[in-house]
């Protein structure tokens, strides 16, 4: 027996996937919200509304009373008296689910099979995950929720000898993919603060970089992601043609890190001189390294990367975009 208490109140779904999961019209669930205050759900940043998994529970819930005779206004009554003397009914099963039948799943759910489907180089499931995870979470939740443990898991199980070089890269040339298609999907904004970022130089690693591309082309910037290894004069050449208003540089190593100390002075001598910005694994690890390189530390995490990024820039124009038939290019 499960209550609907027990289910997460992280917001998460959109109304349209809320009403693939529980066949009731959007129309209908705004008109439960406004007339009989059913729900409350979250505002997401640009204001859509965002529906938890109790949400949902509770909307199979109603939706079970109706079916059974009960009228909305009744059924929201009956609720509200078992929830303020703090029970909670119990969750009915099923209704239309996700994808294709597929049950509602946690970002760590799918982040496990995720790891699962690229051990076994199945191309198809991996790509239904992503896809699956795209039409029902938050962008920075799939980047830090599913992808991040899945190539963490990754690199695990090649540390200890259970996988070869080879699944590793499958499975981080198969992300990378996933994120250079979902980048291309966001519009290219020209007039918007202008962002380069990437590896710095003897850096391999390029996902975390792509990432935060992701994120901030997400919310409206005109973001360059230049990849990994970047020598730093030649940067700087671009940099004083192009004219970036930020200039942000990941390090996983720590010889990448070490590699950066000189950025923040090469840059200073351009006219207008970009803001340098840089984080990555390698300043985690080992957090003296944040001294020995000028220029501002974002954080720890994506979320605080692009927190911090933010921050410093003015806001781009207009709405946040939106990506072109962003689930099913990047899909
Ligand atoms: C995929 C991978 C590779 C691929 C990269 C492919 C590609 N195109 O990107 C390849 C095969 C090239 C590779 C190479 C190597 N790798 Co490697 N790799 C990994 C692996 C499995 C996943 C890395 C990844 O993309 N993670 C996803 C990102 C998003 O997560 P993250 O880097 O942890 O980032 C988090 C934060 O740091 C932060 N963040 C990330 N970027 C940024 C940027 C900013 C600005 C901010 C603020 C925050 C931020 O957000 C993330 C979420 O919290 C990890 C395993 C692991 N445990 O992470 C090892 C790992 C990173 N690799 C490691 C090593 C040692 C190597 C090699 C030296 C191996 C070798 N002997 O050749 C080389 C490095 C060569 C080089 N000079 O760069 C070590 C690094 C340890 C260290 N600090 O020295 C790890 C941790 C594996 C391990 N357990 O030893 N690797």
């Amino acid at each position: 027996m499960t209550t609907i208490a027990e289910f997460s109140d992280q917001p998460r779904y959109t109304i349209k996937n809320v009403s693939a999961m529980t066949g009731i019209q959007p129309v209908t669930l705004r008109a439960w919200e406004r007339r009989y205050e059913a729900l409350s759900p979250s505002r997401s940043g640009n204001r859509y509304r965002l529906y938890s998994d109790r949400d949902v529970a509770v909307l199979r819930w109603l939706n079970s009373r109706l079916q059974g005779g009960v009228s909305i206004s009744t059924a929201v009554r009956e609720l509200r008296q078992m929830t303020e003397q703090g029970q909670w009914p119990e969750a009915v099963a099923g209704g239309p689910s996700l994808s294709g039948g597929r049950a509602a799943a946690t970002p760590a759910q799918i982040s496990r099979q995720l790891y699962q489907a690229l051990l076994r180089y199945d191309e198809v499931e991996a790509a239904n995950l992503v896809r699956q995870s795209l039409a029902s979470l938050e962008l920075i939740t799939i980047m830090q929720e599913v992808l991040t443990p899945a190539l963490v898991q990754i690199g695990e199980a090649w540390y200890r000898g259970e996988i070869g070089i080879t699944a590793e890269h499958y499975a981080s040339a198969f992300v990378r993919g996933r994120l250079l298609a979902l980048l291309q999907a966001y519009p290219f904004r020209k007039g918007a603060p202008y962002i380069m970022l990437g590896g710095g130089p003897t850096e391999q690693h390029e996902i975390g970089a792509l990432m935060i591309s992701v994120l901030l082309r997400s919310q409206g910037y005109h973001v360059e992601f230049l990849g990994p290894d970047l020598p730093l004069d030649d940067m700087v050449e671009h940099a004083r043609y192009e004219k970036p208003q930020m200039i942000i540089l990941t390090a996983t190593t720590r010889e990448t890190a070490l590699n950066l100390e000189r950025m923040q002075e090469k840059l200073s001598r351009l006219r207008p001189a970009p803001i340098f910005g840089y984080g990555g694994f390698a300043f985690v690890y080992d957090p003296a390294l944040r001294k020995r390189v000028p220029g501002i530390f974002l954080g720890e995490t994506l979320a605080a990367a692009i927190e911090k990024t933010t921050s410093l820039l003015p806001p781009p124009a207009g709405k946040p975009a939106r990506a072109a038939k962003l689930v099913r290019q990047a899909g």
